[in-house]
C-alpha cells in the first residue's frame, strides 16, 4: 500500500531532474542566509550557479557533527526566527548538544516520510500504535506520533520504560504496532516471557518499527520470533529530521531511503573520497527540501552501502543496508580493529543466550562481555553454563580475533536505558 504511489514510484531520471533541482535550491538558500555555508562554499571554491548536475555535489564542503556543534544555539539557522516551528536535539556523547531546527513545513514533510513508512509496512487506518519511544527534545517519538497521526492510526504516546503500564495498554486497548528502540524491544518480550504472557495469544501485536539504534539481522529475528510479529528496521537522524530517512518495506531487504527529499552518497570514511555504487562506507546526506536548517553534506558517520537493484514493493527509491556500525564507534583492542556489532551478531546466533549484553574494557586493554543467558535454557547445572561460556568465548575469538572475558549473568541483570542502549564502556586508561 502506498501513500504516495505517484512519488513512491517515480521513473529515476524524473526522480534525478527533482532531486537536481531541489540540490540547486538547497545550494542557493544556503550561500545566502547562511554565514557558515557562504565561507565554507567560498573557500571550497564552488558558487550555487556552479551545480549544474548532481554529480556536482561533490564539490560541494562537509558537514561535520563538530560543525553542528560549533554553531550552537543557531548559527546553521537559513529563516528568519518568526518562521521558527520547533526545537529538537540530539546530545551523542561529548559537549555541547547539537540543535536542529524545523520550519512549520519541516514539520509537516516529516510526518509526511513518515507515512508513507507506515503504509509501505502494511499498517492501515483501525491500527493502534503505542510510542515507546523518549518524548522530549529527542525526535524519535514526536515525528512518529504527528507521521502516525496522519496516517490515521490511533496512537498511544507511552513513552519508554515502565513495562507493567506498557502491558497493561497493550491489553487494554489492543496495541497491534509498537515503535521502541530494538534494545527495549528484546527488553520486553524478556519481561513478557518472565510474566507467563504469551504474546500470540494474550496480545493484538502484529508489527513493531525497530531503530535509533544500531542492532544486527539476529536481533531482529529473535524480536520477532519472541513476540510472534514482523519487525521494521527504520533509520533517522536528528539532524534529517529524526525517524523517516529510510525505513523498510513488507519485503524487508534494505531500507528505501527517500530520495525526493535527501541526496545520498557513499563515501570512503578515511578519504572522503565518493565509493561506487554498492560498495561499503560511511553515509553522507544532502537535505534536499529542509526549510529551516537545511544541511550540504552531513557526515552521518553511519556504515552501510546502497543496495542497487530495484525493490519487489515497486518503490523507485534506492534502499541502503542495515547499518553496520558507526565509523567512529570502531573499537581496536590489543592491536585489533572491529565494530560492537560483529559481538552482537556472533552472541545472538547462539542458543542459550539471552537479550541483553555489555561490553567493558577496562586497564589497559582487558575485555569483559557480559552476556545474559536464558532462563528457558538454564537447567540449573553450572557446567552447563561453563560449557555455553567457552563456547561463546571461542565463538567471539573466532569472529574478532581477540579472546574476551566472557560472563554469564542472570536474565534481567544487566542495565537498560530508557533511551539509546549503551553497549560499550570503555574505561581504558591507555
Ligand atoms: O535516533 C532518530 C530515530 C528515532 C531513528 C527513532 C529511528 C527511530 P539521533 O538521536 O540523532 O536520531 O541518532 C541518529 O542513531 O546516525 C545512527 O547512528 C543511529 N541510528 C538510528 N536509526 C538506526 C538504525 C535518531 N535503524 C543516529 N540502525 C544515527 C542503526 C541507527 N543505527
Amino acid at each position: 500500500m502506498f501513500w504516495d504511489q505517484r512519488v513512491e514510484t517515480m521513473e529515476r531520471a524524473a526522480l534525478a531532474a527533482l532531486q537536481l533541482r531541489q540540490l540547486q535550491d538547497t545550494v542557493r538558500r544556503c550561500s545566502e542566509h547562511v554565514a557558515f555555508y557562504r565561507q565554507k562554499c567560498a573557500e571550497a571554491g564552488v558558487r550555487p550557479e556552479q551545480i549544474r548536475t548532481l554529480e556536482d555535489v561533490h564539490r560541494l564542503p562537509f558537514t561535520t557533527s563538530a560543525d553542528l556543534r560549533a554553531q550552537y544555539p543557531d548559527g546553521l539557522v537559513a529563516v528568519d526566527r518568526q518562521y521558527l516551528a520547533r526545537l529538537h536535539t540530539s546530545s551523542g556523547t561529548t559537549g555541547k548538544p547539537k540543535a536542529i531546527f524545523f520550519s512549520r513545513g519541516d514539520v509537516d514533510r516529516a510526518a509526511e516520510l513518515i507515512a508513507r513508512c507506515l503504509l509501505m509496512t502494511g499498517v492501515r487506518r483501525g491500527d493502534v500504535l503505542q510510542n515507546m519511544m523518549t518524548y522530549g527534545l529527542f525526535t524519535g517519538a514526536l515525528v512518529m506520533h504527528y507521521g502516525a497521526e496522519k496516517v490515521g492510526l490511533l496512537v498511544i504516546p507511552a513513552g519508554p520504560g515502565n513495562s507493567e503500564r506498557q502491558l497493561l495498554l497493550m491489553r487494554d486497548f489492543s496495541t497491534t504496532v509498537f515503535h521502541a528502540t530494538p534494545s527495549y524491544a528484546l527488553y520486553f518480550a524478556d519481561f513478557l516471557e518472565r510474566k507467563g504472557v504469551d504474546p500470540r495469544r494474550d496480545l493484538a501485536l502484529r508489527k513493531a518499527y525497530v531503530g535509533a539504534e544500531p542492532h544486527t539481522e539476529e536481533t531482529r529475528a529473535k524480536i520477532e520470533q519472541a513476540l510472534g510479529i514482523d519487525a521494521y528496521n527504520s533509520y533517522g537522524l536528528s539532524e534529517m529530521n529524526g525517524p523517516g530517512v529510510a525505513f523498510e518495506c513488507e519485503q524487508k531487504r534494505g531500507m528505501h531511503l527517500w530520495e525526493d527529499h535527501f541526496l545520498m552518497e557513499i563515501i570512503d570514511p578515511v578519504s572522503g573520497t565518493p565509493q561506487p555504487e554498492g560498495e561499503r562506507g560511511e553515509l553522507v546526506l544532502t537535505s534536499l527540501t529542509r526549510e529551516a536548517m537545511p544541511l550540504l553534506r552531513y557526515r552521518t558517520r553511519d556504515i552501510t552501502s546502497i543496495i542497487p537493484e530495484p525493490c519487489a514493493c515497486g518503490r523507485t527509491h534506492r534502499r541502503i543496508e542495515r547499518i553496520t556500525g558507526r565509523s567512529d564507534d570502531m573499537l581496536i583492542v590489543r592491536g585489533v580493529n572491529f565494530y560492537p556489532q560483529q559481538i552482537e551478531q556472533v552472541l545472538m546466533k547462539v542458543p542459550g543466550v539471552g537479550r541483553n549484553y555489555l561490553v567493558t574494557l577496562r586497564g589497559l586493554d582487558e575485555m569483559t562481555v557480559q552476556v545474559e543467558f536464558t532462563e528457558a535454557g538454564f537447567d540449573g547445572q553450572v557446567d552447563h553454563l561453563v560449557r555455553l561460556q567457552n563456547q561463546i568465548t571461542e565463538k567471539l575469538r573466532a569472529e574478532i580475533l581477540v579472546k574476551p572475558k566472557v560472563e554469564l549473568v542472570p536474565p534481567g541483570s544487566l542495565p537498560v536505558s530508557e533511551g539509546k542502549a549503551r553497549r560499550v564502556i570503555d574505561q581504558r586508561v591507555l
